[in-house]
């Protein structure tokens, strides 16, 4: 009911009275009167006018079922959701859920993460109100190997809607990194859930710094928002809904024809490692070369500084002049 009137009021765009409302979903007065209260302490910002009735004038920066779905253009990815306020990791949930059998493109996203979590055990920071802290549960029939794959599919998703929604020159640093001017600004961890030699499931967990105005000290050197390098505040669902329209484009290209053709292309177009000096590990050996390439597999081809080659499967590959590597 909270989101038919909000429906109406959205639709509206003006006054529109408690009795016309009423008619419409064919309630009382008193039962319009208290959504109207529900909606205004979720931060709607609605004008009541005696013989005038309710005006939608703001809408807050705040995920629910009705946000979500607004203008929302997918078939599946995201419809079926789940909004957390604060939960241990999207990505924990999600993968109790894909166990509990949620379908293909099934969302969780919150507004605050206790135990956000990163690769390798790292921690992601995930305040409350300024982020996009959001899991999605794919099931694309896949070998346990083609999980880097859907990562960078992941990755050009995600960079190609934040470029859209914000028109920054969001770049994608090998693997799973969305960078803006040298500074990250999103990470991706994708986790699978495997059964012998397939993938029963892919969770894709995705953490954008949105309105963040500021970083605690230990990343507040490699860490940036779009707040922060664009100067404007963006709705978080807004590029929510981007990443969902995007992604299933992208995923459904994945499916069809396989990451070696056009997805690799957009992702070596947005990648900001090729050509650059690198730091990597390889046997525990802090080693450098040049990032020359990115196989149709996703790994990534460098040629260190003795001129062996090496390919990156996953890991740390730090390149000179971002994140603090000199
Ligand atoms: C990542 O790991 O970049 C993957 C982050 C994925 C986070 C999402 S949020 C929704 C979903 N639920 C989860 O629990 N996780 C996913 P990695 O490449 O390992 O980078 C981790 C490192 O990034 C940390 O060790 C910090 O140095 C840095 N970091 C932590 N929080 C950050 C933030 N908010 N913004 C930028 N950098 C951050």
């Amino acid at each position: 009911m909270k989101d038919k009137v909000l429906d109406i009021l959205r639709k509206a765009g003006n006054y529109v009275s408690g009795e016309n409302i009423c008619k419409q979903l064919g309630v009382t007065r008193t039962a319009i009167w208290k959504i109207i209260n529900v909606l205004k302490t979720e931060g709607y910002y609605i004008e009541s006018v005696n013989n005038k009735g309710y005006k939608l004038l703001e809408i807050p920066d705040i995920f629910n079922s009705c946000e979500i779905l607004i203008g929302l253009t997918t078939k599946y990815m995201g419809r079926n959701h789940e909004v957390f306020k604060c939960i241990s990791s999207t990505n924990e949930v999600a993968k109790q859920k894909a166990f509990e059998g949620a379908v293909d493109g099934s969302l969780y996203v919150a507004e605050m993460q206790s135990r956000g979590k990163g690769r390798l055990g790292k921690s992601w920071h995930s305040p409350t109100g300024t982020g996009l802290w959001m899991s999605l549960v794919l099931r694309p029939q896949l070998d346990p190997e083609q999980l880097i794959q859907i990562t960078l599919v992941s990755g050009v998703s995600v960079c190609q809607a934040i470029r859209t929604v914000t028109g920054l020159d969001a770049r994608i640093k090998w693997p799973n990194d969305i960078v803006v001017n040298g500074k990250k600004i999103c990470g991706i961890l994708t986790e699978m859930v495997a059964e012998q030699d397939c993938i029963n499931c892919v969770i894709v967990g995705i953490g954008v710094n949105v309105n963040t105005p500021c970083f605690p000290n230990d990343i507040s050197d490699i860490a940036s928002s779009i707040f922060i390098e664009s100067g404007v505040k963006y709705k978080r669902v807004r590029i929510l809904r981007k990443i969902l329209e995007i992604l299933e484009i992208n995923y459904e290209k994945f499916i069809k024809t396989g990451f070696a053709e056009d997805l690799l292309m957009e992702y070596k177009d947005l990648c900001i490692n090729l050509g650059r000096e690198v730091s990597f590990v390889v046997d525990g050996k802090m080693c450098c070369g040049v990032a020359k390439d990115i196989l149709p597999s996703g790994q990534l081809i460098i040629e260190a500084n003795d001129g062996k080659l090496f390919l990156l499967k996953s890991g740390e590959c730090s390149i000179r002049g971002i994140y603090g590597y000199v």
